[in-house]
């Protein structure tokens, strides 16, 4: 339960960083990464979709599987647990917001600086270079970069990348930082995305965790609520 202690200290904190994952989507309509029936890992395997290696051995695939994802979420539309974080952020003098979705939801929910540390699904890179491009000929699966010839990509970390640095660099600065670090639908297994809760916890904020089931973190956690997040942010703001 939400204890008047809890709001009190966020509401008197100068300094709260938030990291959000999948499970601040679900209730979107888009699928998480891990649930053991409807996650997109229970049925497509990571290694065939989610790595360089799996781009350079069938792009074509690679490229198909990140354009279905992306029709799936032209379908959907922020949820109150996304608008509740723009709103929590409103009162706090320094907000910072970590997320390792892709899909851009919490700006469409109004958040802003948002830090994407696994990159967002509608921007497109190519393979050998990075160019970012914006458009591209939707006919080619995947297209060519029209600066240098190679394939074309989603914005998007994989496995075995590295993270953006400078994204990395402010998050972790964030967890430091923060005097409340809360921790959102996120199985808290892929790293290093999953280390902010532990810095943060090292460097004495208060950690709060809300998820749909327990995870690594919820033993040590200051505050664990088990409930989905678009009912269990609004009550922050009590
Ligand atoms: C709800 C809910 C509701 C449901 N309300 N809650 C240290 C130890 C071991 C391994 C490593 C390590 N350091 C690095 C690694 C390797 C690797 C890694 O972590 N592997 C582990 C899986 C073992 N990490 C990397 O490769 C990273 N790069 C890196 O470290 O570079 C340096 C390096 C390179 C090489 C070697 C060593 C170091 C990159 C990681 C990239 C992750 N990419 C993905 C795909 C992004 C693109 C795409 O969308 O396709 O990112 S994988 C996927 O997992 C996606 C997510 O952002 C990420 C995290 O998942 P998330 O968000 O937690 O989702 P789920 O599904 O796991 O959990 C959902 C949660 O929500 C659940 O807990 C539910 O209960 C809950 N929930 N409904 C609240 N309504």
């Amino acid at each position: 339960m939400v204890t008047p202690e809890l709001i009190d200290a966020l509401k008197n904190s100068r300094r709260v960083a938030a990291i959000t994952g999948a499970g601040i989507s679900a209730e979107s309509g888009i699928p998480t990464f891990r649930d053991a029936q409807t996650g997109l890992w229970a049925k497509y395997d990571p290694m065939q979709l989610a790595t360089p290696e799996a781009f350079l051995e069938n792009p074509e695939r690679v490229w198909n599987w990140y354009a279905w994802r992306r029709e799936l979420l032209a379908a959907c539309r922020p949820n109150k647990g996304h608008q509740a974080l723009s709103r929590i952020a409103r009162h706090i003098p320094e907000f910072q917001l970590i997320t390792q979705n892709v899909d851009g939801l919490h700006q469409a929910a109004g958040s802003q600086d948002v830090i994407e540390l696994h990159g967002n699904i509608q921007r497109t890179k190519c393979f050998d270079h990075g160019h970012t491009v914006e458009q591209w000929d939707a006919q080619q699966a995947p297209p060519p970069c029209p600066y240098c010839g190679s394939l074309l990509r989603p914005d998007v970390v994989w496995f075995g990348e590295m993270l953006p640095v400078q994204a990395l660099q402010q998050a972790e600065q964030a967890a430091a930082r923060c005097e409340v670090f809360l921790s959102i639908g996120t199985s808290g297994q892929v790293y290093p995305a999953a280390d902010l809760a532990y810095q943060a916890l090292a460097s004495g904020a208060m950690v709060v965790e809300i998820n749909a089931e327990p995870t690594p973190l919820t033993a040590r956690a200051h505050y664990a609520f088990t409930g989905k997040a678009g009912d269990q942010l609004p009550r922050l703001l009590a």
